[in-house]
Order: C-alpha cells, then sequence, then structure tokens
C-alpha cells in the first residue's frame, strides 16, 4: 500500500514518516522545492523533537521519498495549511481553501478507483464536502461519495490532526482521533489506514462533526485562555494579584481557570475560532468576543511597557528614549519551543523596538534574531547581560531558563510580567 501525503509541513511531515516508519511507502507532496530537497536529504526543514530522527531514518530504509509532483497511491493525505483571510469589508475573518483546492487539483489526475482522499487540514465545516466537489470536478470519469454514496470509485474523509507541536511524534501516535467520512465506508477506510500507527482510539462520525469537533476544541481553549486573559486586566485595575486569585479559586473541585499571558499565538487556536464565527457570525457571539480578548492582550502589555518607560523618565528625567533599555524576554509564541509563527510576544518586542529605546530579546531557544526584529536598536542577549543591563524587563514567555533565574527577574526595578513568571 502506497500513502501520499500533501504538504510536508509541521504536520504533514510527522505523518508521513510515522507511516515510513511503520514500513509503509509514502510518497510526500510539497510545492517547496527546498523542502523537497531537504527531505530527500534525509534532514528537515522544520522544528520539533524527535522529527529529524524519525525523517531521517524513513529516507535512509527508503520508505520515504518527497517531490513536487503527485504520483499515484492508495490513499492521500491532505495536510496543507488553512490560514484566514479578510474580505472586502476587513471586518469578517475567512478561511483560505485554496491550498486544498490547489492540492485537490494537483491529485486528481492521479487518482484511481478505490483510492481513499483524506483531509487533515483543519477546515471550516463544510470544506471535505467541497473538497470532493473540486476532485469531482477534475475526474469527471470517476465517481464521488456525494453523487454515489457506498458505491463511489473514491473514499472521502477528514480526520482533524490535533498534535500538539513539540509533542507531535508522541501524541500523533497515543492521541484518539475523529474520523469523518463522507459515508461509513470512507470512514472504515479512513479508520483501517489510521491504524497503521494510531494507538489511541479512532472514533468514527461524519466529515462535518469531524470539522466542528476540530474547531470546537481550539476554540475551547481559546474562550477558557481569554477568560484567564480578563482576568488579569480586571485584577490589574482592582490592584488584584491575578496569579494567586486563580491558584485561590483553582482551590474549587470544578474550577479549573488557565493562564493569563501575552496574548494567543500559534497558527491553530488563533485562527480557528473564525471559522466557527464566519460560518455562523450571529450565534457565534462567545467564541468572537473571546477572539477579540485574546487579541487585545498584547496591547494591553505594551501600554504596561510604556507605563514602565514613564516610569524610568521620571526617575531619571536626564535619560532620552535612546538611553533606555529594554529586556523582553521570550519571543516565542510558547515556552520551551523556538516557533515564532504568529507569536504576540514577537509583536510585542517589534512595538517595543519602534519605541526608540535600546532592546535586548531574550530567547534561549533560538541563535539569530528573525527578520522583523533586525535594527540596529535591537540585540539578542543572554540572560544575565540582559537582567543586569536593562531599566525595564518584560517577562513575555515563561520559558525554563526564566523559571529557573527567576529571584535575578525579580530584582528588577521596573517590570512588567505578563506571564506571572514571579506569580
Ligand atoms: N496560552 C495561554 N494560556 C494558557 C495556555 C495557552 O496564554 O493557559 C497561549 C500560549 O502561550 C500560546 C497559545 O495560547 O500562545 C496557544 O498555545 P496552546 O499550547 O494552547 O496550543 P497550540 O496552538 O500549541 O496547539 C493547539 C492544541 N489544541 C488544544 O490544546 C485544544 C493542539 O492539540 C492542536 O493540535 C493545535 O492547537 C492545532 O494544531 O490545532
Amino acid at each position: 500500500n502506497t500513502i501520499s501525503v500533501i504538504g510536508l509541513g509541521y504536520i504533514g511531515l510527522p505523518t508521513a514518516a510515522v507511516f515510513a516508519s511503520r514500513k509503509k511507502k509514502v510518497i510526500g507532496v510539497d510545492v517547496n522545492q527546498h523542502a523537497v530537497d531537504t527531505i530527500n536529504k534525509g534532514e528537515i526543514h522544520i522544528v520539533e523533537p524527535e522529527l529529524d530522527i524519525v525523517v531521517h531514518a524513513a529516507v535512509t530504509e527508503g520508505y520515504l521519498h518527497a517531490t513536487t509532483q503527485p504520483e499515484p497511491a492508495d490513499a492521500y493525505l491532505i495536510a496543507v495549511p488553512t490560514p484566514f483571510y479578510h474580505d472586502e469589508t476587513g471586518s469578517s475573518h475567512k478561511a483560505d481553501l485554496s491550498y486544498i483546492e490547489a492540492a485537490s487539483k494537483a491529485i486528481a489526475p492521479v487518482l484511481q478507483a478505490g483510492n481513499l482522499v483524506v483531509l487533515e487540514s483543519t477546515s471550516p465545516v463544510g470544506a471535505t464536502e467541497q473538497m470532493a466537489a473540486w476532485l469531482a470536478e477534475a475526474r469527471p470519469d470517476l465517481t464521488f461519495p456525494q453523487t454515489h454514496g457506498e458505491d463511489s470509485d473514491i473514499r472521502i474523509a477528514h480526520c482533524p490532526e490535533r498534535v500538539l507541536p513539540g509533542h507531535v511524534i508522541r501524541e500523533l501516535v497515543e492521541n484518539d482521533r475523529v474520523i469523518g467520512g463522507m459515508t461509513p465506508k470512507c470512514s472504515q477506510a479512513a479508520k483501517a489506514l489510521y491504524k497503521i500507527f494510531v494507538e489511541g482510539e479512532c472514533v468514527i462520525t461524519n466529515a462535518r462533526t469531524a470539522e466542528m469537533a476540530k474547531l470546537t476544541e481550539n476554540s475551547f481553549r481559546d474562550v477558557n485562555i481569554a477568560f484567564a486573559n480578563e482576568l488579569s486586566v480586571i485584577c490589574d485595575k482592582l490592584d488584584i494579584n491575578v496569579w494567586e486569585l486563580i491558584a485561590l479559586a483553582n482551590r474549587h473541585p470544578r474550577v479549573n481557570i488557565l493562564q493569563p499571558g501575552a496574548g494567543v499565538g500559534g497558527h491553530c487556536i488563533a485562527v480557528d475560532p473564525w471559522f466557527i464565527v464566519d460560518s455562523c457570525p450571529e450565534e457565534a457571539k462567545l467564541i468572537h468576543t473571546a477572539r477579540l480578548v485574546n487579541d487585545g492582550k498584547p496591547q494591553w502589555v505594551l501600554e504596561q511597557i510604556r507605563k514602565q518607560l514613564d516610569a524610568v523618565h521620571c526617575t531619571h528625567p536626564a535619560k532620552t528614549r535612546s538611553d533606555i533599555t529594554v529586556a523582553c524576554l521570550g519571543i516565542a509564541f510558547k515556552p520551551d519551543i523556538d516557533d515564532l509563527r504568529e507569536s504576540p510576544a514577537l509583536g510585542i518586542a517589534q512595538q517595543v523596538a519602534t519605541l526608540g529605546c535600546k532592546v535586548q530579546i531574550v530567547e534561549p531557544n533560538i541563535e539569530a534574531l528573525p527578520a522583523k526584529l533586525q535594527a540596529d536598536n535591537v540585540s539578542l542577549a543572554p540572560l544575565h547581560q540582559a537582567l543586569t543591563q536593562a531599566d525595564v524587563v518584560c517577562v513575555l514567555v515563561k520559558h525554563k531558563p526564566f523559571i529557573e533565574h527567576a529571584d535575578q527577574v525579580r530584582e528588577s526595578k521596573h517590570l512588567v510580567d505578563a506571564v506571572g513568571l514571579l506569580g
């Protein structure tokens, strides 16, 4: 059996490699020639613990190869991005299905009767049906479940990925999977495919419910983080320590409040709830508000930093902006990873850099500053140096090395602790 994975990013590549590690022939397809070349050398173009070892073994043992052109296979897994875009009014966030459309059109010429096509990309409700329609349009000689039900030539399902970045290899194997076929036979075919490596349970539903399940999981987390973030802003106004408050409230047996932070980053939780809001704008009031609360948090943190800058000016009137150094502790989108995608901390650091002060970035998980932060007044610094030289210290991500040095951070005179490092 040959499996083809379309899209060799943070989800597609680990999935392809794990199938290959079970001695299945896997064809990885990506439009990015650099990614394809890197993988064929047995190397990886993304950062994820253990992934390098699994990919290296899969390629050298001959089970995985990458290409830019789809080749015939028995099953196709589509794991391409589904970002959002703003419509003409600029107010609504719409799912961009163009990568799914392009992937469907790319595999259509090599599809054969008996094939299974699984959409893994997180998608708005209806996207799997849309994918099936694109495939049917490109291959009128084949039959599809939307018109031929269980008798169709091609089986189609949605099986959303649910792995946590940083733990992908383990979670791919251990997590339960939601399998949403367009018909029961489609579900059974997809379940048989995932059972090759999934040790968790593969729970069957229909495609629309599977799409909504994934959006629901991430919206649940977003709404709960928004609750914590809103509390942090309220507590600041009421002069209450929010970290102590949450720890106290969480002693209640049925209360489990998450942690306030610099905002919600990454490419999932800050995106997926918008797909629900776009489908049901009138009804999804709470989900919409949670998005606005979380998206507004970096601006609030920035205000706190500005207040500390003003405080430095008050105590040292002779200092100009360019004499002041601000240390930003952490720019990744969450603790203990190097992933800067959609990172609120990175956005805050960028804004601080435009204020005219010197900025020292402490990010133990990266070796060079991203292009967005390359400016004369910005440098990457070790923690000790930044704590010694900075007038204002802002903790934006709760990385382990910062927790270990919390006592030194606490000595800073002008401190913004967005993540409760000091409790
Ligand atoms: N965050 C907080 N406070 C918290 C928890 C998280 O501010 O108490 C912030 C983080 O700092 C980060 C953001 O939220 O900026 C998201 O981080 P996360 O760890 O909650 O989630 P992701 O984006 O790394 O991965 C999520 C996971 N979904 C859920 O936990 C419901 C993962 O299982 C999904 O597979 C992934 O989204 C995805 O790809 O959809």
